[in-house]
């Protein structure tokens, strides 16, 4: 058989997964194929997902290499929140990437549990620093002090900067490529307003952002909330966020968030301005972020047994076009269809790519594209040829379809919509499948042990969610709250918190966590 390292020899029709052979057999001799399904070693098939090609790991722990294929994606979800910020006005800038341990220092109290992940420089060369420097985690103490000079008179606000960088953040909870590595790319917006109104009004501005990524492009559904006072960014006045579940480990993960950060950083940092009567005001700050964890996310929805799922909203190619020559049959004939047909798909915008590789049989390739995630396969063969037709083959459910070449274009672009469609249905029937809602302690218990997304009447009080973490803890993690949904069940007069007895104040998402 032929593998990756190309030599010339044929695989069966039904490709390297298929033909009977056990999994394990086909990946030995192709290198193709996942080694275990995502059932039943969930950790595994994820790493393996990944490898093929969106990640490479790195010799240093928890840094990983994002290669052409999942920087792609991350650059269509860039450009289309790149240009929704700007136009709410939004400004771009870049900060250093070093921070002086004394700004860090200011925020000591925000910082203190974070300071075990902060990375620092204590060396050029040989010698020591005379002062070490921090790499920053996130941007709040390398911005402000400008912000404080920055803004002087009511006509400096709102000021409403945003930067696309790399952050640091020393973990030593098991790394996992793209959900939690020690460095990653992000957006972190930081705004500053005279009035709170222009502030709350932003932090759900942005949030619906998030959803949108999430929803529109990823095909992957979310919960939009509030943190609780336990999970909030803690230098902050609240936190919201978009909350997404995966079925298969029953974890739920932040997938975004955006924090009110009231006046806290203005008090710290000494951000005011002149008001019309010319009285000093301290300013209302806003900070908002997604990372590549967004990609995480996508991969661990929507992939399956044979490799990646892409939504064609985010897939650098959103149909690959494979000849299927038979022996005697014209083959130059099938090429040139196969050329013409991606010609016909870009210049109608679609992003297509033919594969005219010679040295790999067509199963082979069905395969390749298929573990790759490639939404929308067109093969084109003899018979094709005769009937002026092309064969499609949708990734997302494995459908077959005939199109006549008349009408390609049109077929293409619906059927790209239709798998889009289809895969957040999909992704948004198994989260609901896994929603439970309970009452009482036992239940959540029952609940927690089914890797169930739980939604429990809580009486919002701190020190009864650290109540439930230290009695939920164990190996795989304690539960704590998602987030409180801003789409609220009714909530029935009487109903009583389930870890507490107390009255309930609102429903709120319980589940273990990445
Ligand atoms: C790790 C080390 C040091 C998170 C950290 O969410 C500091 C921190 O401040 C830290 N991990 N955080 C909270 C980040 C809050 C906030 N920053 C701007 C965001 C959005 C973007």
């Amino acid at each position: 058989m032929a593998g990756p390292s190309g030599k010339k020899e044929k695989v069966d029709k039904a490709g390297p997964s298929g033909g009977g052979k056990k999994k394990k057999d086909v990946k030995k001799e192709t290198g193709l194929g996942l080694s275990v399904k995502k059932d039943e070693n969930f950790g595994e098939w994820y790493s393996e997902v990944c490898k093929h090609e969106m990640i490479e790991y790195y010799d240093i722990s928890g840094c990983y290499i994002l290669r052409p294929w999942s920087m792609a994606i991350w650059e269509i979800m860039q450009t289309f929140f790149d240009a929704e910020i700007k136009k709410m006005k939004v400004k771009n800038c870049y900060f250093p990437l070093f921070v002086s341990p004394g700004v860090l220092e200011k925020e000591k109290d925000h910082i203190e549990g974070f300071a075990p992940e902060v990375a620092w420089v204590t060396k050029s060369g040989k010698s020591d620093l005379e002062v070490p420097i921090a790499i920053r985690p996130t941007s709040e103490t390398v911005m402000y002090p400008y912000y404080s000079k920055w803004i002087r008179g009511h006509r400096d606000l709102p000021l409403k900067l945003n930067q696309w960088c790399n952050v640091v953040r020393w973990e030593f909870s098991n790394p996992t490529p793209f959900i939690r590595s020690r460095e990653f790319l992000w957006q972190e917006g930081h705004t500053a307003f005279a009035t709170k109104e222009e502030a709350d009004e932003e932090v759900l501005q942005i949030l619906e952002l998030y959803r949108r990524i999430y929803e529109e492009y990823l095909a992957v559904p979310v919960v939009k909330g509030m943190k609780s006072e336990n999970e909030k960014f803690a230098g902050g006045l609240y936190t919201t966020s978009v909350e997404a579940f995966i079925p298969n480990t029953g974890r739920g993960v932040q997938g975004a968030t955006s924090h009110c950060l009231g006046q806290n950083f203005a008090k710290m940092f000494e951000i005011r301005y002149e008001d019309e009567e010319g009285k000093r005001e301290m300013v209302w700050q806003n900070s908002w972020a997604y990372s590549t964890r967004t990609l995480g996310v996508m991969i661990m929805t929507h992939g399956d047994d044979k490799g990646l799922i892409l939504p064609p909203k985010v897939a650098s190619v959103q149909v690959v076009v494979i000849p299927v020559p038979y022996k005697d049959a014209n083959t130059q004939g099938i090429f040139d269809a196969c050329t013409a047909t991606v010609s016909a798909l870009s210049e109608a915008g679609i992003r297509a790519e033919e594969d005219l590789r010679d040295n790999y049989s067509p199963g082979w390739k069905y395969s390749n594209w298929e573990m790759k995630g490639v939404p929308l396969r067109i093969e084109i063969g003899p018979r094709d040829l005769e009937n002026d037709q092309v064969r499609t083959v949708r990734r997302d459910n494995g459908v077959k379809e005939d199109i006549p070449r008349g009408s390609l274009v049109e077929h293409v672009k619906e059927l790209l919509e239709k798998i889009q469609q289809n895969m957040y249905e999909v992704a948004r029937q198994k989260r609901e499948a896994c929603v439970q809602e309970i009452r009482t302690w036992d239940e959540f218990i029952s609940a927690l042990n089914q890797k169930k997304l739980i939604l429990a009447p809580w009486c919002d009080e701190e020190e009864v969610e650290r109540d439930v973490k230290a009695r939920t803890k164990g190996e795989t993690g304690a539960a704590k709250t998602l987030c409180s949904p801003f789409e609220q069940p009714e909530l029935p007069e009487g109903t009583l918190c389930f870890a507490s007895g107390k009255p309930a104040k609102k429903w709120t998402y319980w589940g273990r966590s990445y």
